[in-house]
C-alpha cells in the first residue's frame, strides 16, 4: 500500500523562499522593462492589468510521457534522474509548476501510468497543488497480459473480441480518471493502413464510430471526450481518423460531450490550422490542444520553437472566438503540450515551451478585436495585416515574468533551474539510468 511521503527530494531544492530570493535580485530590471512596455501600450490604449491576469490564469498541462527523454525509432539518449514512477512524474511537474506558476496538472497515459493505488496519487498530487487533466487510453501498443494484439487495428479492428477489448480498455481507463478527479478521456488511435487494398474505408470508420458510441454511453455526465486526428503514423497510407474533418463527424454522432483534440504536429505541411481552429471554436467542438513545433510531421518539438507567428495566429483565433461570443470558453479547453524530447532537458523543454505559449497567447490579447473587425469588413487587407503584425513584434516576455512573479513562480525559471543545479540533484537522487516510462 503506498503511503503518500513528505515533500520529494526534488522539491527540496525549490523552496518558496528560495525562489523569492532570487527574484528580488531580478526584480528592479523587471519592473523596469515592465514599467517601459505599460508606457509603449498606453500609448495604444491598451491596459496591461487585464493581460497580465488572463496570463496568470493560463495553465497549461504537462503530459506524464515528456517527463523523461523521448526517443525515436533510431535511439534514445536518456539524461538522467528521470522520474521513475507515478509519483516522481508528478512531483516534477510540482518542481515545474513552482518555477512557472503555470503547470498545475498533468495528463497521465494508461498503462505507461499505472498505480495500485489512485486515490493514495491523487492525495499525493494535491499535496502538491497538481491536478489531473485530460486520462489517455493506449490501443497503439500492445500491453503485458493483453490477449489480443493491436497490430490491425483497435476500436476499428476487423475481430469483434479485438474491438472489445479496446471497449474495455477505454473504459477502465475512465475508471482510473475518475479516482484521480480526471474530467476527460483522450482517445488517439494509431488505427490505419499501410498498403492501399489494406482496410475498407467505409467499414473501419463504421466500427470505429460504433465502438466509440459505447464507450461514449460509458462516460460519465460531467466528462468530455477529446477525439485526436492523425494525418499518418504508425500507419503510412491511411489513418481511421486522419483530419479534424473525421474527428468533427465522429463528435457530432456521439454527442454534446465529444470533442475534438488539436494536436498542432498532426497536420500535412502548410496546412492552415487556425482556420480549423475557427471552425471548430466556431461551433463549441474544440476540447483541446496538444501543444507543440514540428516542421515536417509530427516531430514533436518545443512548443513555439520553429512557427511562432502560427501558435498567434491559433491564439488570434481562440482569442477572437472568445472576445465574439462564439460557443467555446476557455475554461472549456483542456490546454496540453505533447512533445517528446531527444536533445533538450525534458523540464527545461517544458518551461520553454510554457513560455512559447503564454508569448503567443500574450500578443493575440493585445490586438484591438473590434478594430481588426472593422477592417475586415471595409476589405481594409493592408490595414488588417498591420494589426496582426503590430501586435506580434511587441516584446511581451515582461507581460508573461510579471504573470509568474505574481504567481510566486520565478521571474527567470530556466536560469533559476540551472543555477540551483536540478538536474545535477535529480540524477544524484535517481541515477543517471532511471526511466521515465512513455515514447
Ligand atoms: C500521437 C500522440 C497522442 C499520444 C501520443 C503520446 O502521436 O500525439 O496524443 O497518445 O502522441
Ligand atoms: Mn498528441
Amino acid at each position: 500500500m503506498f503511503t503518500p511521503k513528505t515533500k520529494q527530494p526534488s522539491e527540496m531544492m525549490t523552496t518558496p523562499e528560495l525562489i523569492a530570493q532570487t527574484n528580488q535580485s531580478l526584480l528592479a530590471d523587471h519592473q523596469h522593462q515592465l514599467y517601459h512596455l505599460q508606457e509603449i501600450l498606453a500609448k495604444k490604449q491598451i491596459d496591461i492589468e487585464p493581460v497580465i491576469q488572463k496570463l496568470q490564469a493560463f495553465q497549461v498541462s504537462v503530459p506524464s510521457w515528456a517527463l523523461g527523454t523521448g526517443g525515436t525509432r533510431f535511439g534514445r539518449f536518456p539524461i538522467g534522474g528521470e522520474p521513475r514512477s507515478i509519483e516522481e512524474k508528478i512531483a516534477d511537474t510540482s518542481l515545474l509548476h513552482q518555477l512557472t506558476g503555470s503547470n498545475n496538472a498533468i495528463s497521465l497515459h494508461i498503462p505507461w501510468d499505472t498505480s495500485l493505488d489512485y486515490s493514495a496519487v491523487r492525495q499525493f498530487a494535491h499535496s502538491r497543488g497538481i491536478k489531473f487533466d485530460a486520462i489517455n487510453s493506449n490501443t497503439f501498443q500492445d500491453h503485458p497480459q493483453q490477449v489480443y494484439s493491436y497490430k490491425y487495428g483497435s476500436l476499428s479492428h476487423t475481430k469483434a473480441e479485438v474491438r472489445r477489448q479496446a471497449i474495455e480498455h477505454n473504459c477502465e481507463v475512465i475508471n482510473i480518471g475518475q479516482q484521480l478527479g480526471s474530467k476527460a478521456l483522450t482517445t488517439w488511435l494509431g488505427d490505419g493502413a499501410n498498403f492501399p487494398g489494406q482496410n475498407n474505408f467505409r467499414k473501419a470508420y463504421e466500427r470505429t464510430a460504433e465502438s466509440l458510441q459505447e464507450i461514449y454511453r460509458y462516460l460519465p455526465t460531467h466528462w468530455q471526450m477529446l477525439i485526436e486526428y492523425k494525418p499518418y503514423e504508425p500507419n503510412f497510407y491511411s489513418m481511421v481518423i486522419p483530419d479534424w474533418g473525421t474527428a468533427l463527424l465522429l463528435a457530432q454522432q456521439l454527442g454534446d460531450q465529444a470533442q475534438v483534440l488539436v494536436d498542432l504536429g498532426h497536420h500535412l505541411p502548410n496546412t492552415n490550422i487556425e482556420q480549423i481552429i475557427a471552425r471548430l471554436a466556431g461551433i463549441g467542438r474544440l476540447g483541446g490542444f496538444h501543444f507543440n513545433g514540428s516542421s515536417y510531421g509530427d516531430d514533436d518539438l518545443t512548443t513555439g520553437a520553429l512557427k511562432p507567428y502560427r501558435l498567434f495566429l491559433i491564439f488570434q483565433e481562440l482569442v477572437n472566438a472568445m472576445w465574439s461570443d462564439a460557443p467555446t470558453n476557455a475554461s472549456d479547453i483542456a490546454w496540453m503540450i505533447d512533445a517528446s524530447h531527444n536533445t533538450k532537458d525534458p523540464i527545461e523543454d517544458l518551461m520553454q515551451a510554457t513560455e512559447g505559449i503564454l508569448i503567443e497567447y500574450a500578443h493575440a490579447l493585445l490586438i484591438d478585436q473590434k478594430m481588426l473587425e472593422y477592417m475586415q469588413e471595409e476589405n481594409e487587407v493592408v490595414q488588417a495585416q498591420e494589426i496582426l503584425q503590430a501586435a506580434f513584434r511587441v516584446d511581451v516576455r515582461p507581460l508573461v515574468a510579471e504573470a509568474r512573479f505574481r504567481n510566486k513562480a520565478c521571474i527567470d525559471p530556466l536560469t533559476f533551474f540551472r543555477a540551483q543545479r536540478i538536474r545535477a540533484a535529480l540524477i544524484e537522487k535517481r541515477g543517471v539510468a532511471s526511466r521515465a516510462t512513455g515514447l
